[in-house]
């Protein structure tokens, strides 16, 4: 075991990203550097586990989908506390092809990851190898994806809250009534628990009518949304609002309103934020009026925090619920606020270090 304080200042520095390709995959490795200035950093409570203390941890982060604002914050934040915690962060990505992912983890376990988190997927692509994975005593955090098994940590963010704090923004704006356009793609499963409350949302505000539901999920989701948003909006004139719950749906839904001109008629309700979002939101004349989120970043983070937990040992909750907040056009201009360093800064409940702490970190 290695005092935490006399490894700190190795820690700091220093992504290093190796393109490598495997299966037509492109991977990339992030590995913690073996020196780096000296910096100040805070008294750790524990002793830093050796193989950590090494830079032998290897933790592989096998994705669904990597494209959007979302998937990059969520990447950079998993960097950063991989690099933070000197573990190797090998990283693949299907691109929305689930046998690519499948395959993907199929690699990670034959190779031999002294953890795996799984981000996003298909119960039915991913579970077999989540299954192989944890027979095999691999430690698992499977994000945003049902893993089948309690043997894996089940991390997501709170959804269900998610869609109840957008629709209650959009209840208190519309009155409970009027006609509005959906966005939903089913199979995801952080949209399917947003569906399951805008289901039960429907039957309680009877006022609301769901005139047409749109949507898909592909590397370019926003555009693709556009053109079916306009189709939609141009068939059914009366719409008030719109229920986007996911940040490239709410883009899409903002490109068509705004081309459409009716940025007086119809108000957006999303999820998600980036510093991209911020700026949309902010515009002026924006439709997209509110947005329930998390720090898509901070997320990112305790995936690989849990990982790290589970390595070394350590206990970690069957589930783990990240609670997001509501985020308004209003506050955003009223707080001048311009990116997500601010909004954080603002809305501090956004970060939970608390959440999986490593009790070896610096801070
Ligand atoms: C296609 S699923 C997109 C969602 O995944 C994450 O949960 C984000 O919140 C995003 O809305």
């Amino acid at each position: 075991m290695i005092h935490a304080r006399l490894l700190g200042a190795s820690l700091l520095l220093g992504v290093l990203a190796l393109a490598g390709c495997s299966q037509g995959t492109s991977t990339t490795t992030t590995s913690a550097p073996s020196s780096a200035p000296a910096a100040p950093v805070a008294s750790p409570a524990a002793s830093v586990p050796a193989k950590f203390a090494a830079g032998g941890v290897r933790v592989a982060l096998v994705r669904q989908l990597s494209s959007g604002d979302y998937f990059e914050q969520w990447l950079a934040g998993a960097q950063a506390e991989a690099q933070a915690l000197r573990i190797t962060l090998e990283v693949s990505s299907g691109d929305g092809n689930n046998d690519k992912q499948a395959l993907n983890l199929e690699q990670a376990v034959q190779q031999k990851a002294d953890a795996i988190i799984v981000d996003h997927g298909f119960a039915d692509t991913v579970q077999p190898a989540i299954k192989k994975a944890a027979d095999a005593g691999v430690p698992l955090v499977a994000f945003d994806v049902d893993p089948g098994t309690p043997k894996a940590v089940a991390l997501t963010q709170d959804d269900h809250k998610i869609a109840e704090l957008a629709l209650g923004a959009l209840k208190a704006d519309t009155g409970g009534t009027g006609d509005v356009l959906y966005v939903y793609v089913s199979g995801f499963a952080p949209l399917d628990r947003r569906n399951e409350v805008w289901t039960r949302f429907k039957k309680d505000n009877p006022g609301i009518k769901e005139v047409a539901q749109i949507g898909v999920v592909n590397n370019s989701t926003a555009s693709a949304v556009a053109d079916q948003a306009k189709a939609a909006l141009q068939a059914n004139p009366g719409v008030k609002a719109i229920f986007a719950p996911y940040d490239e749906f709410a883009k899409g839904a903002a490109i068509a309103v705004k081309e459409l001109g009716l940025q007086d008629q119809i108000k957006i309700y999303g999820a998600d934020v980036s510093t991209a979002d911020i700026g949309v939101i902010t515009e002026p004349n924006s439709p997209w009026v509110a947005t329930a989120t998390t720090d898509p970043s901070n997320v990112g983070r305790i995936a690989v925090r849990a990982a790290a937990l589970l390595v070394a040992g350590e206990p970690v909750g069957p589930e783990l619920k990240i609670p997001p907040a509501l985020v308004t056009q209003k506050q955003l201009r009223d707080g001048g606020i311009a990116n997500i360093e601010q909004l954080t800064g603002a809305v501090p409940e956004l970060t939970t270090p608390d959440v999986a702490r490593v009790p070896w970190a610096a801070s």
